[in-house]
């Protein structure tokens, strides 16, 4: 049989529904809401509830006629080769050790959310800059991008030129500037700078499923330092993926850049606008305690 423009057995046939044809699994909303909400079964059933609500984490939205669940919003989790990280609910803190990292990463579930996992290899130069590695496990796959390299990723271990598509065109690659795009399917966007920057953006409808550096992106930042209320080093040491290599997640003695202690007036100064009661940000405090980035933003401007 035919089933839109692929041959497939008779059994698994879509659904005809409302003038529109369906394939096997398809969920849709027919309605210009989201209250009706059809999926369309083996052997052409189509089975609706029509007291259907969008999750917490999503929004209606009506495009074109046609009804959706939309994530509510793009949550962004970054590691900046200044040793910052940047939770996806906000929370910035300092990352030491040259271990290898789970930044992100959410387990597969049933019929729920594609399972994904990103790591990072950080390492530190003797004069103090730092670079870094990553690796993304999605589909099936093990796509890494390593330092100085552009135009090209490596999938399962073999070179592959920019751009490509990768698992039917569930996984997109391309290079962008001075970074390299992987885009996936299911709305997850990660830019690396061949360098040390990392930036990863996933929509809300992953929010608290998440675990890793990144956080668990449940909207409150106090929770994103692990190990109850303990400092950056022992978040960052739950993360750390165990091999048998040796590493240490605290800044020790000579091992860490320290601040340029002449630079922190200037950088506090550069920084006050992040705080100031009657500043550009003021608006922001009462949703996002300006705190954590204060201390990122002092952190940055003086190593
Ligand atoms: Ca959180």
């Amino acid at each position: 049989m035919l089933s839109h423009d692929k041959c497939v057995p008779l059994a698994e046939c879509g659904c005809q529904y409302g003038g529109q044809y369906y394939q096997t699994g398809q969920v849709f909303y027919p309605g210009e809401s989201c209250n009706l909400h059809c999926v369309c079964s083996e052997g052409g059933d189509t089975q609706c509830d029509s007291n259907f609500q969008c999750s917490t984490s999503e929004k209606c939205i009506v495009e074109g006629g046609f009804a959706s669940c939309s994530p509510k919003t793009i949550g962004s989790c970054s590691v900046s080769g200044v040793r910052t990280v940047r939770s996806f609910d906000g929370q910035a803190y300092p990352l030491w050790g040259n271990c290898l990292f789970t930044l992100a990463g959410v387990e597969e579930k049933d019929g729920g959310m594609a399972a994904f996992s990103l790591y990072v290899q950080q390492k530190t130069h003797k004069d103090g800059t730092v670079v870094r590695s990553v690796e993304l496990q999605v589909y099936g796959m093990e796509i890494t991008m390593e330092t100085g390299v552009v135009w090209e990723v490596k999938v399962d271990d073999i070179r592959v030129s920019l751009p490509v598509s990768l698992a039917d065109g569930k996984v997109r690659a391309h290079q962008n500037g001075i970074n390299i795009i992987i885009e996936t399917d299911f709305n997850l966007k990660l830019s690396y700078d061949s360098v040390a920057g990392v930036l990863l953006q996933i929509p809300s409808t992953f929010g608290s499923s998440l675990h890793g550096l990144c956080g668990n992106f449940n909207g409150n930042l106090t929770d994103d330092l692990a190990s109850g209320g303990k400092g950056p080093s022992d978040t960052a040491a739950v993360w750390v993926v165990k091999d048998d290599t040796p590493c240490d997640t605290r800044c020790g003695a000579g091992s860490c850049p320290g601040p340029d202690e002449q630079k922190v007036p200037e950088a506090k100064k550069a920084c006050d606008i992040i705080k100031a009661q009657q500043g550009p940000f003021e608006g922001c405090h009462s949703t996002v305690s300006p705190t954590p980035n204060y201390d990122a933003c002092v952190r940055q401007g003086n190593i």
